[in-house]
């Protein structure tokens, strides 16, 4: 930035000024946050809010914001990876009367190719340039049918470093012998029906593994990032009927005084302290 008085004097201050690009200053998924889909069936609509002073506080949605709905492979993340994801332009949710000072918008996707997959909002202000992504991730399955062998789901889709994690694998054209594999670990696989296999996990070190379903006659089929293996699961504190929170801790996936010593050693075991 440079100042010139009328005498020809001057100044300069190098980077005294920044450009800014504009952006919101904040924006999170809505609702709902996961959903299940038949291949091309559209989704119900999905909704995310965002703020930004002077623009949003009004009714209805302020101008010069375009938000878009997108989807992309299951565990991969749409900042870091936007060329996996495909967008939709989403509308702005003009009735919303919980909004207060944000806008809300909404959209809808279809997906025909079965499989999970991860969705979420992006927001920009420079005509589609720079996108803040909002807080939240959802996933959809989307069930394909027909006689084509897929993963739908894995029940669920995290547990223990330890192992020991009763999981099933939901899906279609499942065989009688078929057997699911953990990051290549081949486990001990009970058929229970033609799109349900279920298994127990084996102790492995933490984070996101490909599930891989294999045929006796040697198909297969595979979702990246499927299962993650976590040092400690989150608690399901939901109420049953009568009010209760019972911590179950036969899946594992739920926390317990047992399971926590074992994770520190099996921490300790693995170097990562
Ligand atoms: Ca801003
Ligand atoms: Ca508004």
């Amino acid at each position: 930035m440079r100042v010139v008085n009328s005498d020809a004097q001057e100044d300069t201050l190098e980077n005294g000024y920044t450009y800014e690009v504009p952006q919101v200053d904040w924006a999170a998924l809505q609702w709902p946050l996961s959903m299940t889909l038949d291949a091309d069936e559209t989704s119900p609509l999905v909704f995310a809010q965002v703020y930004e002073p002077l623009v949003t506080e009004a009714a209805g949605c302020g101008p010069g914001i375009t938000a878009q709905l997108g989807y992309g492979p299951q565990g991969t993340s749409p900042a870091d990876d936007p060329g996996a994801w495909f967008w939709v332009d989403a509308d702005c949710n003009s009735d919303c009367g919980t909004c207060g000072n944000n806008d809300e918008y909404q959209a809808t996707f279809a997906i025909s190719l079965a499989g999970q997959y991860s969705y979420a909002y992006r927001f920009s202000m420079d005509t589609e340039t720079t996108w803040v992504y909002a807080e939240g991730i959802g996933t959809v399955t989307v069930r394909g049918g027909g006689s084509d062998l897929e993963i739908w789901e894995i029940q669920p889709a995290f547990g223990s470093v330890l192992g020991n994690t009763a999981i099933t694998v939901k899906g279609n054209a499942f065989v009688d012998g078929a057997v699911i594999a953990l990051d290549s670990e081949v486990l001990a696989t009970t058929f229970v029906d033609e799109n349900t296999l279920s298994a127990v996990s084996l102790s492995h070190v933490g984070g996101k593994v490909e599930v891989k379903v294999t045929n006796p006659d040697e198909e297969f089929v595979s979702l990246p990032n499927g299962y993650q293996y976590l040092l400690r699961g989150t608690p399901n504190l939901d109420r049953t009927d009568e009010g209760k929170i019972e911590i179950e801790t036969t899946s594992q996936t739920d926390w317990s005084d047992l399971f926590l010593a074992g994770e520190n050693s099996q921490a300790a075991t693995a170097g990562a302290w």
